[in-house]
């Protein structure tokens, strides 16, 4: 189960940083591995007030192994011919690292692996990344891999999930209050990307379209609605809306019963719980006369979640194929060599 991963604890937040800063397939900086540890250092005390006003903490990893137990026991009935199923969770940027869960699963003497993304949209920034660290692991030991390994890339329109977002919508819509519940804006917030990744043809932004899409078809187009982009950070330019001036727009145009859903990441983290329910919900909210803004719950404990991953890994292991045919095409303007490599090394692991 690949993701970014969050600091547990506030001692966790300058290490978590630091990978993410020294990530090349992330960003490229000048003289990252000598920049990297500077950048991490400065930013470690801002980052760690936001995780101590959560509660100390990223939540990821325990959403993470109930979604994972969840998900095996189901499988083990599902799909009995393939039993028994263990999951690893595999983080990029915080321990267990994708690296350490490759090695436990070697050790473990895994027959059959699947890099299974839990970021429901592809980017080369997130999924990418993490995929292009498994085949950095064996690239880098010089040795073959012992498992068979294919991989679940994306699925951002998977029936289940898009049931899980409607579910938690509708269950929010009934909570305000009844004489202003036709007047609420729905507004899908995703993680944003730097303009440069978007330019470069990451499909990130159109797959999350997708999941909008479906979601608001499930809801027959109840309300009306638009997909903003949240947490940019820097100089350079990123995709927009941004969700903040979103909200103080829609507010200066009178319509102030605002419902938050966000949409490119399955559990609570950093930009739901202190992006979107403090410094948005609160703050921003109160500095523009909102009426009522509300934030849908992530799919955390869903059981009807833990279940579509059960699906996904179920079908994706009768369907016999390494990838999706869409995971063989890199950016048309990608400049990152280890793209190439790692979709050749993935494509070649014939299940
Ligand atoms: C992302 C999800 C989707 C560092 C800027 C100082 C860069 C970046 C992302 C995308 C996270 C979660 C997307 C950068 C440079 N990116 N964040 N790209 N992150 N931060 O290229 Cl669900
Ligand atoms: Fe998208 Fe390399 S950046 S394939």
């Amino acid at each position: 189960m690949l993701n970014m991963g969050g600091p547990e604890r506030l001692e966790d937040v300058h290490d978590f940083l630091l990978r993410l800063f020294l990530d090349t397939d992330l960003m490229k900086l000048p003289a990252q591995s000598r920049l990297a540890p500077i950048i991490a250092r400065r930013r470690a005390p801002r980052i760690q007030e936001q995780y101590s006003r959560i509660g100390g903490g990223s939540p990821i990893r325990k959403w993470t192994a109930l979604q994972g137990e969840a998900m095996v026991q189901l499988l083990d009935s599902m799909s009995p011919h393939t039993a028994p199923h263990k999951y690893y969770i595999g983080f990029r940027y915080v321990h267990p690292l994708t690296e350490e869960a490759i090695e436990e699963m070697e050790e473990d003497g895994i027959e059959r692996a699947v890099a299974f993304t839990q970021y429901p949209q592809y980017s080369c920034s997130t999924t990418g990344s993490s995929l292009n660290a498994i085949y950095r692991y064996y690239r880098h030991k010089g040795a073959k891999p012992r498992m068979k390994w294919s991989i679940i890339d994306r699925w951002p329109t998977h029936p289940l999930l898009i049931r899980c977002f409607a579910d938690h919508i509708q269950k929010e819509l009934a909570l305000f209050p009844a004489d202003r519940r036709d007047d609420v804006v729905i507004l899908f917030s995703a993680h944003s990307l730097p303009m440069a990744v978007v330019n470069r043809g990451d499909p990130y932004p159109q797959e999350v379209g997708a999941t909008v899409q479906r979601v608001m078809e499930e809801l027959q187009y109840s309300h009306p609605y638009r997909l903003v982009w949240q947490s940019k950070v820097g100089p350079m330019p990123w995709l927009g809306p941004p969700t903040d001036d979103t909200i103080k727009g829609l507010c200066q145009r009178g319509k102030r019963n605002l419902l938050l859903v966000p949409i490119a990441f399955t559990s609570d983290h950093i930009e739901t719980l202190y992006e979107l329910d403090i410094e948005y919900g609160q703050v921003l909210a109160n500095e523009c006369g909102v009426e009522n803004i509300r934030r849908a719950e992530s799919l955390n404990g869903n059981p009807l979640f833990s279940k579509a991953l059960a699906e996904l890994v179920s079908s994706h292991l009768q369907a016999r194929r390494a990838c999706s045919r869409q995971f063989t095409l890199c950016c048309p303007l990608c400049t990152n060599p280890v793209c190439r490599e790692s979709k050749a090394f993935f494509s070649s692991q014939a299940p």
